[in-house]
C-alpha cells in the first residue's frame, strides 16, 4: 500500500506531467484539431471514459483521439486512472500522441464540455488536487451525473472496492485461444511426468479455478459497486478500474463500466433523450463505424477483467 502523496509530491507530479500545468498556449501544439462537423459525428450529452493509462506503451491514444474527436459532448466524465502515475516514475514514457490526449481534453473543457476528472488508483497523485480546477478540468473524488431522463448516477473509479472484495493478488484471466493451448502444453507436461513416474496433474484443471476465481471477483466487484450505489440513494453507478465493460441491472440498480483504452477500448456515451449506450471503439472504425453494443451485451467477451 502506498502512503497518501504530499501536495508538494503529488503537485511535482502533475508538474512533470507537463501538459497539465498548461492550462494556455496549447492550441500551438495540438496536432489534433476538434472536428465537430465530422462526417457522422453523433453530438452527445455525456462521455465516461476510464483507465487510459496515459504513460504506458499499453495506451491506445491515437484510437482514443478518433474517439474523442467523434463522439463530442456536453458532459465528460474522466473515471479514473487517466494517467499512469505508477509507471511513469518507474520508467518516463510520453509520446505525442498521450499529449494530444491531454490537449484535447483541456480544449473540450475551454469549448464548454464540462470535464470532471474523478482520480483512480493510478492517478491517485491527482487526489490531492480534488476540489480544485486545471484548465477548466474539475478534479472531483466521484461526482453525481443527472442523465437527460432524470436518472442520477454515482460515478468514481472503483478501487476502494478491492478491499471491500477482498481479492488476493490478481489472476490473469484466459481466454478461450488460451485455454486450448494450457490443454495441449498440460498434455505434454502430463506425458513428461509420466515418463518421471510422476502422477498426473491437470494444469487445465488448475488454471480453470483460477480463473473461476477471477470471474467471481469481477462478479463481486459488481454487485459490491451497485449495492453501494443503491444505498446511496443513485439509480445507478459507472465506474471504470477492472478493464471490464459492462452495462446491466444489478437488484434493481444499473451497473455500468465503461471499461478501459488499453485493451477493450470502450466508453459508456448517454444520447441527448437520456439512452445510455456502451461504445467499443474498433480498429480503423471511421466515424459512425462504432460498434455500439447493446445494453445487456458484455463488450468483451473475450478479454475479461484485469484488476490494475
Ligand atoms: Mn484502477
Amino acid at each position: 500500500m502506498r502512503s497518501a502523496p504530499t501536495a508538494s509530491s503529488a503537485l511535482s507530479a502533475f508538474n512533470a506531467i507537463g501538459a497539465w500545468g498548461r492550462t494556455r498556449g496549447d492550441d500551438a501544439t495540438a496536432s489534433h484539431e476538434d472536428h465537430p462537423s465530422a462526417p457522422g459525428a453523433t453530438h452527445l450529452r455525456a462521455v465516461f471514459i476510464s483507465d487510459l493509462h496515459l504513460g504506458t506503451p499499453g495506451c491506445q491514444a491515437e484510437a482514443l483521439l478518433d474517439f474523442l474527436r467523434t463522439h463530442p459532448s456536453d458532459f465528460l466524465y474522466l473515471v479514473g486512472d487517466i494517467v499512469d502515475g505508477w509507471q511513469l516514475r518507474r520508467r518516463w514514457y510520453w509520446p505525442q500522441s498521450h499529449n494530444d490526449v491531454v490537449q484535447k481534453l483541456l480544449r473540450r473543457a475551454r469549448k464548454g464540455c464540462r470535464v470532471v476528472f474523478v482520480p483512480g488508483n493510478h492517478d491517485e497523485f491527482a487526489r490531492a488536487f480534488i476540489g480544485h480546477q486545471f484548465g477548466g478540468i474539475e478534479v472531483m473524488q466521484d461526482a453525481v451525473h443527472t442523465t437527460a431522463d432524470g436518472r442520477s448516477l454515482w460515478v468514481m473509479h472503483g478501487d476502494y472496492f478491492d478491499g471491500v472484495v477482498q481479492c488476493a493478488k490478481w489472476l490473469a484471466y484466459l481466454g478461450d485461444n488460451l485455454y486450448e493451448f494450457t490443454l495441449r502444453v498440460n498434455r505434454h507436461l502430463n506425458t513428461l511426468r509420466a515418463r518421471l513416474g510422476m502422477p498426473y496433474w491437470s494444469l487445465s484443471a488448475y488454471l480453470k479455478h483460477r480463473v473461476k476465481t477471477a470471474l467471481n471477483y469481477v462478479m463481486d466487484f459488481e454487485v459490491a459497486v451497485a449495492h453501494e450505489a443503491k444505498r446511496r440513494g443513485h439509480h445507478g453507478v459507472v465506474c471504470g478500474h477492472i478493464h471490464r465493460a459492462e452495462m446491466r441491472e444489478i437488484d434493481g440498480t444499473l451497473y455500468c463500466n465503461d471499461g478501459d483504452w488499453v485493451e477493450s477500448r470502450t466508453a459508456l456515451v448517454e444520447h441527448l433523450d437520456g439512452r445510455l449506450k456502451l461504445v467499443h471503439w474498433r480498429a480503423g472504425a471511421r466515424p459512425g463505424k462504432s460498434a455500439t453494443l447493446s445494453d445487456n451485451q458484455p463488450a468483451c467477451v473475450a478479454t475479461a477483467g484485469v484488476v490494475t
